[in-house]
């Protein structure tokens, strides 16, 4: 496969597309181009095979190019491109939901669906104020996010956030009213724990304090990634999740999980919160939900919540919110098609039996120059390396792109090489994959 697979933009014709969260200037002087893709692997633009280690970005689980959804979208487009689903709705919409409501966690049938992740995160904050209204706590509008956090990029996601990068030029347009957690990475306690780390439950108990100064009166739900991505791979400490969903029961303030990284298979269990058998009050998801090959996202929300909704007078419309592509018809086909090919292989628990076998390949990059964390739970994995000195995400970036040269795909964020590979991955597929990460990382001083 080296044949130049499609034209290469010239130099001068890079600067029209403003890229997403990319050194733009730094890319257009040495671009990096994906130009085809199957199963584990990508192909660039100049016929280079690279080994895809983080699914895309966290959402091709099935692995590339899978038929089966290609023909139900063919078939979709053919059949019926767009329907409106305001006072309208089309029957894969209702065939979808009843799918996902099947792998849900218990009682998180209620299925709104949205076309990204950071889309299913305000919807998600916007039906927890709904929710609160319906039955008469309107007051409740505060939401709590943790640092580290990372729940996409609209002004409700980036107010809950806390990756500082992401919220610094828009401090003034951040929501009112929202606080943080702590974050729960801890290196001095938890350095190179296997899956989850034992220290650090009470972590949760800071929710009390912020309880204890804002009142629980006042609080509309706390946000948390079960595992989160973006923001270096945290993993919660044991008992954490559990005494937050605690702290939340006994003051009526609801849970939301942002499971759009941990969804669909990621840590060996449908969702994470079946894995940590932890049940929020509603569960965004994006991402895995149609392998990537269309946007979509889904918020997943408890029955009470759709049923409080509901007592607005017959007729009315209950939730003012919604967008054009929900449930857009071509993404609830390729989001069909998914599931069946998840069912079929076993996708949403293969990690389970895969993660003993990425846990050792992982860890023996233990002793490497300058690695002074690792951390992995499912198929996803962290490498913390020490920054070099002033200047953060230096090192890890020219890791990251080392790897590209060598031929695998990693994702960098500060210092962090964080790993989540399509869900089929096969054992000498993981070998090479950490291996060359252990290779490059010799090499970068
Ligand atoms: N919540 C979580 C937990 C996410 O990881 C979003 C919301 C937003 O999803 P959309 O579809 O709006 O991008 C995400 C997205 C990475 C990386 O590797 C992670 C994401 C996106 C881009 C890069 O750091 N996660």
């Amino acid at each position: 496969m080296n044949a130049q697979l499609s034209p290469l933009p010239a130099n001068n014709e890079l600067d029209a597309f403003w890229m997403p969260f990319t050194a733009n200037r730094q890319f257009k002087s040495g671009p990096r181009l994906l130009a085809r893709a199957e199963g584990m692997h990508y192909w660039t633009a100049d016929g280079r095979e690279i080994m895809d280690g983080v699914a895309g970005l966290w959402c091709v689980n099935a692995g590339h190019g899978r038929r089966e959804i290609t023909e139900a979208v063919t078939k979709q487009l053919g059949t019926m491109e767009f329907a409106p689903t305001f006072q309208m709705g089309h029957p894969i919409a209702f065939e979808l939901a009843n799918r996902l409501s099947e792998i849900a966690p218990p009682n998180l049938d209620r299925i709104f669906f949205t076309n990204s992740g950071s889309e299913s995160v305000d919807t998600a904050l916007k039906i927890a104020l709904a929710y609160h209204r319906a039955k008469g706590a309107g007051q409740r509008t505060r939401f709590i996010g943790r640092e580290k956090g990372y729940h996409g990029v609209g002004f409700g996601g980036t107010s809950v956030g806390g990756m500082v990068n992401n919220r610094k030029a828009f401090a003034s347009a951040m929501l009112p009213g929202v606080d943080h957690l702590r974050h729960t990475l801890d290196i001095e306690h938890n350095a190179f724990s296997r899956g989850l780390p034992q220290w650090g439950a009470h972590l949760a108990n800071e929710l009390e304090r912020l309880i204890g100064l804002h009142d629980a009166s006042t609080i509309a739900a706390v946000i948390v990634e079960p595992i989160s991505g973006s923001g270096g791979v945290l993993l919660p400490p044991v008992g954490y999740l559990k005494r937050l969903r605690e702290i939340c029961d006994k003051n009526d303030i609801l849970l939301i999980f942002d499971e759009v990284i941990t969804g669909f298979g990621r840590i060996g269990k449908p969702f994470a919160s079946l894995a940590f058998d932890v049940t929020p009050d509603l569960m965004t998801t994006a991402k895995g939900i149609t392998n990537g090959a269309i946007p979509m996202g889904a918020v997943f929300a408890h029955r009470k919540i759709y049923d409080a909704c509901m007592q607005a007078p017959e007729g009315s419309i209950e939730l003012f919110h919604g967008y054009t592509y929900s449930a857009h018809p071509v993404a609830c086909a390729a989001a069909l098609a998914t599931l069946d090919i998840y069912k079929k292989e076993g996708l949403l628990t293969r990690a389970a039996s895969v993660s003993p076998l990425w846990e050792d390949a992982l860890h023996a990059l233990r002793g490497l120059p300058h690695v002074i964390d690792i951390r992995n739970y499912g198929l996803i994995g962290a490498v913390e390396l020490e920054p070099r000195a002033g200047k953060p995400g230096a090192r890890a970036f020219e890791i990251f792109v080392k790897c590209f040269e060598r031929g695998i795909m990693v994702r960098q964020t500060g210092d962090t090489i964080a790993m989540s590979p399509p869900l089929i991955i096969e054992p000498k597929q993981i070998a090479q994959l950490i291996e060359t990460l252990g290779e490059v990382i010799r090499e970068v001083a």
